[in-house]
C-alpha cells in the first residue's frame, strides 16, 4: 500500500521555525476545513472510520501519535512525530489515530466541509464498500 507523506519546507531563522501551507501548492487540494485535536485522553483510539469522499492531510504539529491506515486489503502504521511532516489520507481508507504523546496536537486539512453522512463507521460495511468500489 502506497503511503504519501509530505515534507513541508520550514522557513527557519535565528528566531525559530515557520511553516506555511497553501492549497494546491503544499496541500494537494482546495482546503475547505481545518480542525485539530488535543488533550487526547491516554490510551484512547480516535477515528475508526473511513470516508467516501474526503481527502485529508494530517500533521502532528506538537508531540507525536500513530496513524493506522487500512485500504481494505492492506494495513500500515505511520508514526507522525515531526511538525513538518504531513500524511495524506485519501477517501476509502479506514483510519485510526492512537498513541498520542502528552500534549500532542493533531492538525487536519480537509478537502470537504463536515458531512456526517460521508462517514463509514462500521468496518464490515467499509470492506463491502471498497470491494464494490473496485468492481466499478
Ligand atoms: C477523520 C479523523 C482524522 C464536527 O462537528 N466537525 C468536524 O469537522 C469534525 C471533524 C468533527 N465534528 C464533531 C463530530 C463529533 O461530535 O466533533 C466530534 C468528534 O468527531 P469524531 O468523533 O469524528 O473525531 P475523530 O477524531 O474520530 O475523527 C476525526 C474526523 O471526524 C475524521 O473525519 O478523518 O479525525
Amino acid at each position: 500500500m502506497l503511503v504519501t507523506k509530505y515534507v513541508f519546507q520550514p522557513h527557519g531563522d535565528y528566531r525559530g521555525q515557520l511553516i506555511a501551507l497553501e492549497e494546491f501548492k503544499d496541500i494537494p487540494f482546495r482546503i475547505k476545513r481545518v480542525y485539530y485535536m488535543y488533550d487526547t485522553a491516554d490510551g484512547f483510539v480516535r477515528g475508526k472510520h473511513a470516508h467516501k469522499n474526503l481527502e485529508q492531510i494530517l500533521v502532528c504539529i506538537h508531540g507525536s501519535c500513530k496513524i493506522k491506515l487500512d485500504n481494505g486489503y492492506e494495513q500500515k502504521v505511520v508514526p507522525l512525530e515531526k511538525p513538518y511532516e504531513g500524511l495524506y489520507v485519501p477517501n476509502n481508507m479506514w483510519r485510526e489515530m492512537y498513541d498520542f504523546s502528552e500534549g500532542a496536537v493533531l492538525l487536519v486539512f480537509a478537502s470537504e466541509l463536515y458531512d456526517a453522512s460521508d462517514y463509514i463507521r462500521d468496518y464490515d460495511e467499509f470492506l463491502e464498500f471498497v470491494k464494490n468500489d473496485k468492481k466499478e
